[in-house]
């Protein structure tokens, strides 16, 4: 019936990583006919979109990347331990080129309007481009920060020279040589691009509206034995990271920190920091994001790395994050973050000791009453995370119900791949799963396999529907804000609470239970082997 109009199964709406790995799975191991509509004139979601200054992958490389092609995990080499984005473009253009993906994916075309058609059993998918086909199934592939948060700053519209978002960055990049240059933003863009900024300006100016703590990312090349290591054993690696929580080689230590030496708790921060990455965020004391307490002594060691990296002692106090417990916010990981404001070509303007950002002028930004004249400003302000780039496709379940609507106060979603009213919908690393706090490929492929793994069940079983039911939702949405409950993170003004856009619902949008991803993986598996507990299917 699919076929009607079309001839298609399945709409996948985004070709980066998910949606490339979706049409891979639908085509080549279920034999389905899928189009995968995508905004960009490429491949690469994230990657295609994000080319700032510095924007690098915060994860490894050995584990961001895809594990089901098991010869390319041996032939491809990394340049870094994190690659930069052209590096991880040009891999996903190299997978797309290799399993032939782009002949079903449109490009520079956006999905404007999805709605289901109860009689016919379809989904009825619009296009800008003026399309409306029709498909069995609906596939949201979007990513989670792609809605881009521009903030109204009144006055915009005057400046007379230049400004861009992080994530809309010319090709070919920007030229900021002589350039007077504002960067609004301290998240883990931000962190990544002002270092890299400010060794090209002539003046660079960092307005900071909250502080944040950074860890060294400790980039560079990896031990190529260390690499041939890794190769020798990826079904292994990837065993432990599709079960561990965050989707890398990391777990939290069994132990509290307070429980622990001032001495031994030095030395195991040491080695952390020294390691670099994620390890003092994702593999620090077990209850460093559940204990206020512990979680103070972990900040205060980062305090005390600020203090030192810091020369003036008057910025390094306005650089120290105050009101937030450590790692509630997104880690940035850094590169002479804290060290580019020694140089006498930067100044920090911060909203809390100088003053806000009151407005635009044709000139520049007035903050605390002053006025800073700038060439470029650049907006590294993050997204409408999550739930954003849901809303924006317009999507109508039964009854012509809009998702934007329903979830209106917060998402409400049944394991955060499905929604009650919408069936036939997935939504790949959707609100309300474990998502952005896991290394994103190994959260995208255990949606994907899953998502695979039902639409084959169903086939084989003659179901061509399929539709949580509200109790089950209902209660996942339950359970999903009592596991935050029980942890520190509804302190923090952060995008995984909705707090960075006026008027955002609060409310925890990924999902953080006890076992992480690998949890996740667990529970989302029973229920496909109860068959599919909490789903109804027709
Ligand atoms: O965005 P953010 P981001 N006036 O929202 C400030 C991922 N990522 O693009 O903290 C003034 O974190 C805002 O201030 P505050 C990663 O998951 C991945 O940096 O809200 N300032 C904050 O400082 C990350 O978390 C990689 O008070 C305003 C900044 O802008 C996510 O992307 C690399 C403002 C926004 O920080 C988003 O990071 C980089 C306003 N009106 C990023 N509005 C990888 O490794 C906002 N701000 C893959």
């Amino acid at each position: 019936m699919a076929s009607a109009t079309q001839g298609l199964d399945a709409v996948v709406v985004g070709a980066g990583f998910s949606g490339m790995h979706m049409l891979k799975s639908l085509r080549d191991r279920l034999g389905l006919k899928a189009r995968v509509y995508e905004a960009g004139e490429t491949v690469g979601g994230t990657w295609y979109w994000n080319r700032y200054p510095g924007a690098r992958c915060d994860s490894d490389s050995y584990v961001y990347c895809f594990t089901w092609d098991k010869q390319l995990l041996q032939e491809w080499e990394w340049s870094e331990r994190y690659p930069e984005q052209p590096e991880i473009l040009r891999y996903l253009e190299h997978v797309a080129a290799r399993h032939d993906l782009k002949r079903d994916i449109q490009f520079n075309t956006r999905v404007t309007g999805a709605e289901f058609d109860e009689d016919a059993n379809l989904w009825r998918v619009r296009t800008d481009k003026g399309e409306e086909v029709a498909a069995r199934y609906l596939i949201t592939a979007v990513g989670t920060l792609s809605t881009t948060n521009i903030p109204q700053f009144k006055g915009l519209e005057n400046f007379k020279g230049k400004w861009y978002h992080t994530s809309r960055f010319p090709k070919g990049g920007v030229d900021f040589t002589g350039k007077r240059v504002a960067v609004v933003g301290t998240g883990a863009t931000g962190v990544q691009a002002i270092p890299v900024i400010a060794q090209q300006a002539k003046h660079l100016t960092v307005f900071q509206r909250t502080a944040n703590y950074c860890v060294p990312a400790r980039n560079g090349k990896v031990d190529p034995e260390v690499v041939q290591a890794r190769k020798a054993e990826y079904d292994a690696i990837n065993k432990r990271v599709r079960e561990s929580p965050f989707g890398q080689e990391r777990w939290p230590m069994p132990k509290s920190v307070l429980e622990a030496t001032p001495e031994e708790r030095e030395r195991e921060f040491d080695r952390m920091w020294d390691v670099g990455g994620f390890d003092f965020w994702l593999a620090n004391y077990q209850d460093m994001l559940t204990d206020r307490e512990a979680n103070e002594v972990c900040a205060e060691y980062l305090r005390r790395k600020i203090r030192s990296a810091v020369k003036d002692p008057a910025v390094a106090e306005r650089l120290i994050p105050k009101g937030h417990p450590y790692g509630t916010k997104r880690q940035p990981l850094d590169t002479n973050y804290f060290e580019t404001f020694n140089k006498d070509n930067v100044l920090l303007v911060d909203a809390k000791t100088d003053g806000a950002i009151g407005e635009v002028t044709e000139k520049g930004i007035r903050a605390g009453g002053k006025e800073y004249g700038f060439d470029i400003i650049v907006f590294a302000t993050g997204f409408d995370a999550m739930t954003g780039p849901l809303k924006a496709l317009g999507i109508k379940g039964r009854g012509g119900r809009a998702l934007a609507d329903e979830w209106a106060d917060g998402p409400r979603t049944y394991l955060g791949v499905a929604v009650a009213g919408f069936p036939n919908l997935f939504t790949i690393t959707g609100p309300q799963s474990p998502s952005v706090l896991t290394n994103m490929p190994v959260a995208i492929e255990q949606h994907v396999e899953w998502i695979t793994d039902c639409i084959d069940a169903m086939r084989k079983e003659g179901k061509t529907r399929i539709e949580a039911t509200p109790d089950a939702q209902d209660a996942w949405v339950a359970h999903v804000n009592e596991a935050i409950g029980g942890t520190l993170f509804p302190a923090a003004n952060s995008w995984y609470m909705g707090a960075n856009i006026p008027g955002k619902p609060r409310t925890f949008l990924p999902y953080l239970g006890p076992e992480g991803v690998g949890g996740y993986r667990k529970k989302c598996d029973e229920i496909a082997a109860k068959g599919y507990e909490g789903f109804g299917l027709a």
